[in-house]
C-alpha cells in the first residue's frame, strides 16, 4: 500500500456532477448516487480549492436518445466525433434536475464548472470535450492558480469521473480517484473498463479515510 497522500497547497478538489438528475430520484439516477454526498461535504473544507462540475445540457442534446426518433437510452450511436452513448434526457439546462444536490456544501471560494452546453458535443471529461478537442477551460483555470494535484470525487465514476481524470492525468496533473467518494452508473461492463483505464494510466485509487 502505497503511504496516503498529505494535503498540500497546490491541490484541489474536483466534485463531478454531483446534481439532482444523477442522484435515485433523477432521469439518470446513479444508485446510491446521494450517498456521498455527506462525505465529500466532509472532504470539501480540507482543500484549498475545490471545483464542482455541472452538467449543462441544451435541449435536444446529442446525448439525448429522445433527439433521434427510433433510439433508446443506453445504446450507442456514431456521433460525427465517434462513438456516443444516448442517455435519458438529463440536467437541462436551469432545471432542478441540473441543481447541484441540494445537501451539498459548496465553499464560496468553489468554481463552478459547466460543461455539455454545446448541443451538438457531449463532454463527459471536465478538460475536453467528446470531440476530443475542444476545452472547457479547467486546464487553464487550475495553471492560474497552481493546482499541480487533483482528487476526482463525484458522478459517475464510470463517466465523467473517469474521462476527467485521464484527461487530467494526460494533461501533466498528478491525478487520484478518492472511490468511496464516487459511484458509477454501471453499463455493461464499464466499472471494470473504468478500474483498468486508471490503472493504465497511473491514476491510483484511493479511499478518502485514508487522506
Ligand atoms: C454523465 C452520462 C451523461 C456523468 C453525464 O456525469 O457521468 N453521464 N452525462
Ligand atoms: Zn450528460
Amino acid at each position: 500500500m502505497p503511504l496516503p497522500p498529505t494535503l498540500r497547497p497546490t491541490d484541489a478538489l474536483l466534485i463531478i456532477d454531483l446534481q439532482n438528475d444523477f442522484c435515485p430520484d433523477g432521469s439518470l439516477p446513479v444508485q446510491h448516487g446521494d450517498a456521498i454526498v455527506p462525505l465529500i461535504n466532509t472532504l470539501t473544507p480540507r482543500f484549498p480549492h475545490t471545483i464542482f462540475t455541472q452538467d449543462w445540457h441544451p435541449s435536444h442534446h446529442i446525448s439525448f436518445a429522445s433527439t433521434h426518433p427510433g433510439t433508446q437510452p443506453y445504446q450507442t450511436i456514431q456521433a460525427p466525433y465517434g462513438t456516443q452513448t444516448l442517455w435519458p434526457d438529463h440536467c437541462l439546462q436551469h432545471s432542478p434536475g441540473a441543481d447541484l444536490h441540494p445537501h451539498l456544501h459548496i465553499p464560496p471560494t468553489a468554481h463552478i464548472l459547466r460543461k455539455g452546453f454545446r448541443q451538438h458535443i457531449d463532454s463527459y471529461s471536465a478538460f475536453l470535450e467528446n470531440d476530443r478537442l475542444t476545452p472547457t477551460g479547467l486546464a487553464d483555470h487550475l495553471h492560474q492558480h497552481h493546482l499541480t494535484r487533483l482528487f476526482l470525487c463525484g458522478l459517475a465514476y464510470d463517466f465523467c469521473v473517469r474521462y476527467s481524470a485521464i484527461d487530467g492525468r494526460t494533461l501533466g496533473f498528478e491525478t487520484i480517484v478518492l472511490e468511496d467518494a464516487t459511484r458509477a452508473v454501471n453499463l455493461s461492463n464499464s466499472v471494470a473498463e473504468t478500474h483498468a483505464a486508471l490503472a493504465a494510466a497511473g491514476i491510483p485509487r484511493i479511499q478518502s479515510t485514508t487522506l
